[in-house]
């Protein structure tokens, strides 16, 4: 029998799955080639767009690139047996906690399995006691360097949790398909997720979810149970922390449905949010906690199922997550001021993205394909100029236009992505740049020679109609370049041009606080996702989320327009 698609496993699911095979592989030492190829195809699954669960039962799956035969069967073990027997196999033979060690600084999968293998140690606390005593250096090829290293990393309260702050694109799916799978369980009733991810924070610490259920420790029990939960750091009968074996923590809480609404509002945070209200709320008589609203004078207790009660309750309209950060949210619910914001739904079309033209990894074509899949009007391939010298541009034009017959009235504009020299020049000439619809300009290299004058004169060209990324910023990598946005926006305003919120998700360029600056200066910003393939375009939501967070309203948002009333809108050439 074929499953139904909702109870197909996703491809998050999959591919993490695949992920942890090659990590617990290469602990036991297994040969590379097999290792890459798993991680290939999780990486391949991920940015599949349908179902890679029901092309594996179809067959197709082996068409995708990346995805044999060996792996198609194993995705179709996952649907039909609920396991990958290999993985089953090698968790059985792998301690659990050795995963983590391979994470931790200075110690790869080589050295976590000489640290399990020949010391005998398979936990992180066993791990810990003996990096402290000093009992490791001079075995399994560790260092005194190494030793401290690991002693640093242990001693904080949050050791296996990787990096500090991960991104939210890498997280959030992740974190949807937990909440998922909580959902399909016979004893969750509500499950939502809560904390910075609901809010679209760029980075994210923990992730935090709350639900209600009829049988509080039987979800508990399941939570942390889950397939790939590497290590229980706290359970009780209500709630848990797991850490998965990327070292992303997980914290559910269980609550009463009566409260669900309190709790939800109090753990979707911010802190500051959270503060304010709650002193808001004394001012006026009342007392906020986790579990309920108090009127002070009588002692009586309010308790709410649902989150848009309790901002009733208070005085306030709801108040949707990504502007809880305490900046004028409260004051303006109160008022019923609060800005309509922008949706994923209100964008007709991208406006930079590449193709294998460039450094694209997918062909114009499937590139097309994808962006009429998400109900887009109009789409603009902005390739790299460096990369089409010669006669190539003209080439791409005429693929475009071949194109544009068939996908007629969808409509690919011919943009181009230009590099802003040191010197403040584009890279490709003004002749060139007349055939083009669109026109980005984004500086690529020397971040911190004069990034501000660079955009100055680049705003200059009549044919530079966006800056892309204008910060340069690689969250966690590369500082922002210290433009002074302030004369950016000025000079946009001035020439008409319009500046990108850039939704890859180590960019998210222009940031929240940026694009709320160009916002309450009156300048209207494009949401791209700079896709280099055709999963990647989904990654607007991101950029979606920032702009949220900056108070844009779908006005504020350029290609929320259609590609006519743009045209109307952007500098005259
Ligand atoms: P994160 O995890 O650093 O990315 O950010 P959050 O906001 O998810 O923070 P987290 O996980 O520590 O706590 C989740 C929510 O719980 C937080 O947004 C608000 C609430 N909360 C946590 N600690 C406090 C507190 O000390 N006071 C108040 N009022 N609320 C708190
Ligand atoms: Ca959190
Ligand atoms: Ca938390
Ligand atoms: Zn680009």
């Amino acid at each position: 029998m074929i499953a139904d698609v909702a109870e197909l496993p996703r491809n998050e699911v999959l591919a993490e799955q695949l992920d942890l095979l090659a990590d617990l592989m290469e602990l036991e030492g297994a040969d590379g080639f097999r290792i890459g190829a798993y991680r290939r195809a999780a990486a391949r699954i991920r940015e599949t767009p349908s179902s890679v669960a029901q092309l594996a039962l179809d067959g197709k799956a082996k068409q995708l690139q990346g995805i044999g035969k060996t792996i198609e069967g194993k995705i179709v073990e996952v649907v039909q047996d609920g396991e990958m027997h290999a993985l089953t196999k090698r968790k059985a033979s792998v301690p659990a906690e050795v995963a983590v060690f391979m994470r931790l600084p200075g110690l790869g999968p080589k050295t976590a399995r000489r640290i399990w293998q020949e010391l005998g140690i398979t936990t992180v606390v066993g791990l810990r006691a003996a990096a402290e005593a000093q009992e490791l250096r001079g075995h399994a090829g560790i260092g005194a360097g190494t030793e401290e290293k690991i002693v640093a990393a242990l001693a904080q309260p949050q050791a296996t949790e990787g990096p500090r702050r991960a991104l939210l694109g890498t997280t959030l799916p992740k974190l949807r398909a937990v909440v998922e799978v909580l959902r399909e369980h016979p004893a969750s009733v509500e499950v939502s997720l809560a904390g910075s991810a609901r809010r679209m924070r760029e980075t994210v610490r923990d992730l935090d979810i709350i639900a209600t259920a009829t049988d509080p420790p039987a979800l508990v029990d399941y939570f942390c149970s889950l397939r790939w939960v590497v290590d229980v750091a706290a359970k009780g009968p209500t709630k848990a922390t797991v850490v998965s074996h990327d070292g992303s923590r997980f914290d559910l809480r269980v609550v009463p449905p009566e409260s669900y609404g309190n709790l939800l509002q109090h753990f979707t945070g911010s802190k500051n949010h959270n503060v304010a209200l709650r002193e808001d709320a004394v001012r006026r008589g009342y007392s906020v906690s986790e579990y309920s609203v108090t009127e002070v004078e009588t002692g009586e207790e309010h308790h709410f199922a649902r989150e848009e009660d309790v901002y009733r309750f208070l005085g306030y309209e709801w108040i949707p997550p990504e502007l809880r950060e305490d900046g004028g949210e409260l004051a303006a619910a109160r008022s019923g001021t609060l800005p309509k914001l922008v949706e994923l739904a209100d964008l007709r079309g991208d406006l930079h993205t590449h193709t294998t033209w460039s450094d694209g990894k997918d062909t114009l074509e499937d590139m097309v394909g994808a962006a009429q899949l998400r109900g887009y009007a109009y789409y603009a391939i902005c390739d790299h100029s460096q990369r089409l010298r010669g006669d190539l541009l003209q080439r791409q034009s005429e693929a475009i236009d071949a194109l544009n017959e068939l996908v007629a009235p969808f409509r690919i504009l011919k943009g181009i992505e230009v590099n802003i020299r040191p010197d403040g020049t584009l890279d490709v000439d003004d002749a060139d740049l007349e055939t083009r619809d669109w026109v980005v300009a984004s500086t690529h290299s020397r971040f911190d020679h004069n990034p501000t004058e660079r955009i100055l004169s680049a705003m200059d060209s009549p044919y530079v109609d966006c800056i892309g990324h204008p910060t340069g910023r690689k969250i966690g990598k590369r500082p922002p370049s210290p433009i002074d946005l302030e004369r950016v926006i000025e000079k946009a305003l001035e020439t008409g041009t319009f500046i990108e919120v850039n939704s890859q998700p180590d960019r998210l360029d222009l940031s929240d606080v940026h694009a709320r600056a160009a916002r309450e200066a009156g300048l209207k910003v494009v949401i791209d996702s700079d896709g280099h393939q055709t999963g990647a375009l989904g990654y607007v939501e991101l950029g979606v989320g920032q702009a949220r967070r900056a108070w844009l309203t779908k006005d504020d948002v350029l290609n929320t327009r259609t590609w006519k009333q743009i045209e109307k809108l952007r500098k005259r050439r």
